[in-house]
């Protein structure tokens, strides 16, 4: 695929880049339950079965989650370990951050659906257009 080809090469800049943001923690750390997931919101948690820090997702997307902290203090990129929809509409979570959401793996996660793990779920690999069954744990770096 094109685009695939290109990520190695971007990515290396794109770490670099990273690398120099300065983290900022909130005031106060806390835990997080299913119930703190509400209607209309897109729910990522920390740890599997809805536990650990949660970040809502605003708006319906967030298209770059490094930039983003769990209400625990952690980053959520590469962190989030179950998902709840609680829209009406179909999500989906991809391995990469924009620009290159499209040029990885790819989890839909239907309204009103939740995933309390992500060890074996179908994802779409946008590398070969394959529907592989992957370790999505720890991976997310986009929604929308
Ligand atoms: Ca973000
Ligand atoms: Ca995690």
């Amino acid at each position: 695929m094109r685009i695939a080809k290109r990520v190695g090469a971007s990515f290396a800049a794109f770490g670099v880049a990273l690398a120099g943001m300065t983290l900022v923690a909130p005031t106060s750390a806390q835990a997080a339950g299913a119930s703190d997931c509400k209607s209309g919101q897109i729910c990522l948690f920390e740890n599997e079965n809805f536990t650990g820090g949660i970040f809502r997702v605003s708006g319906g997307c967030d298209k770059d989650l490094g930039d983003n902290y769990f209400s625990s203090g952690t980053r959520v990129v590469d962190r989030t370990s179950s998902i709840i929809n609680k829209t009406g509409s179909v999500v989906f979570v991809a391995e990469f951050p924009d620009p290159y959401r499209k040029a990885g793996y790819e989890l839909g996660v239907q309204g009103n659906h939740s995933f309390a793990n992500l060890r074996s779920v179908k994802v779409l690999n946008y590398r070969n257009g394959q529907f592989p069954t992957i370790n999505f744990d720890n991976n997310a770096s986009a929604v929308c």
